[in-house]
């Protein structure tokens, strides 16, 4: 048997396995996760994958590369765009460098509370940031949970924004959080996930800001105990696949796949409000020291220069910020 017919004839075994339509070809993707495997956001990632596997009768299958093994966050939204990688899930944070429109929930306490966030990105503000995505080569499938940030460090508690003064605080590579650090005269130094713990560990920072999961599975609360509730940054996160493998589907594969994202982030959302929950009990019992900000209004205030820096680089997004800013 030549080797050409041996590829013929397992081609057409598994096809026959999976009861292929004859002339579709499979799909394995490829699929970016920062997280450890037990975090919301892995689970949600797994299960999408098991169901498009599921319901495209194996057409489609793929693994999720958990832990950010398959490098920086930065890199990896690259890496979509050209289509090296197939899908992922990012924070819109980091995603403001390519795709300007993410930028506007960034911007800190734009959305005034975690439901108006889900609201407003399952509707109207979803769909524009979407589009802007689209026109950068992303194809948004759904977002994901991913809670309020707020600030820790290993020098003192955080009650007012003078607090954050002279500290050395690790941002999300983005400039609108560098420009947030700097309007508290804190110092900001952009940096990649992976190196948070260490870099804490050494002194190279002070602090950081994350959500409790995050700041609990990386163990950042070993290294920096005083967690201040400040809660500044609601930024939603996407599932999203390259644009170059999206248009590789069927329709009828395409629909699946948008579906799965959606029912994926569904069970995504259930996963994280436990998470959260079992994530600040386990800080507290490791000793970390937490206190809530009675009064935002002063860190609010503090960001005045961010948002007139903002609008003042990115005067079309006006509309898009006034959208959430105005929303009942
Ligand atoms: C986590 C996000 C992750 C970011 C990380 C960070 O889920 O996507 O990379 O924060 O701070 O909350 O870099």
């Amino acid at each position: 048997m030549t080797i050409l017919t041996r590829i013929t004839r397992t081609t057409a075994a598994a096809a026959l396995a999976f009861g292929f339509a004859s002339g579709a070809s499979a799909l394995e993707l490829r699929g970016w996760n920062i997280h450890v495997e037990d975090y919301p956001v892995s689970i949600a990632m797994e299960s999408f994958l098991a169901e498009v596997a599921e319901k495209t009768g194996g057409e489609i299958t793929g693994k999720v590369y958990h832990n950010g093994v398959l490098g920086s966050q930065p890199d990896a939204i690259e890496q979509m765009r050209l289509g090296v990688m197939d899908f992922g899930e990012f924070s819109l944070g980091p995603m403001g460098q390519a795709v300007p429109e993410t930028n506007v929930v960034s911007l800190p306490f734009i959305f005034s509370s975690i439901p108006d966030m889900y609201r407003l990105m399952d509707g109207e503000v979803g769909d524009a940031i979407g589009e802007g995505m689209i026109d950068k080569g992303i194809m948004p499938l759904a977002w994901y949970a991913a809670g309020a940030r707020s600030f820790y460090n290993s020098v003192r508690p955080i009650n007012t924004p003078a607090d954050v003064e002279g500290l050395k605080v690790r941002v999300m590579s983005n400039d609108l959080f560098v420009k947030m650090i700097e309007s508290m005269d804190g110092n900001a130094t952009p940096m990649a996930f992976a190196e948070v713990y260490q870099s804490l560990k050494t002194g190279v920072v002070d602090g950081a800001e994350n959500n409790p999961p995050s700041y609990e599975s990386t163990s950042h609360f070993e290294v920096a105990k005083y967690y201040s509730l400040t809660e500044h940054l609601i930024i939603p996160e996407c599932l999203c696949m390259s644009l170059k493998t999206w248009e590789k589907m069927t329709p009828e594969q395409q629909e699946i796949v948008k579906a799965a994202g959606r029912a994926s982030a569904e069970y995504q959302r259930e996963l994280w409000a436990d998470r959260e929950a079992a994530s600040m009990e386990i800080v507290q019992a490791g000793g970390t020291v937490v206190n809530s900000i009675a009064d935002k209004a002063p860190f609010q205030a503090a960001m005045t220069p961010v948002y007139d820096k903002f609008l003042a680089d990115n005067p079309a997004l006006t509309d898009l910020v006034n959208l959430i800013r105005n929303a009942e």
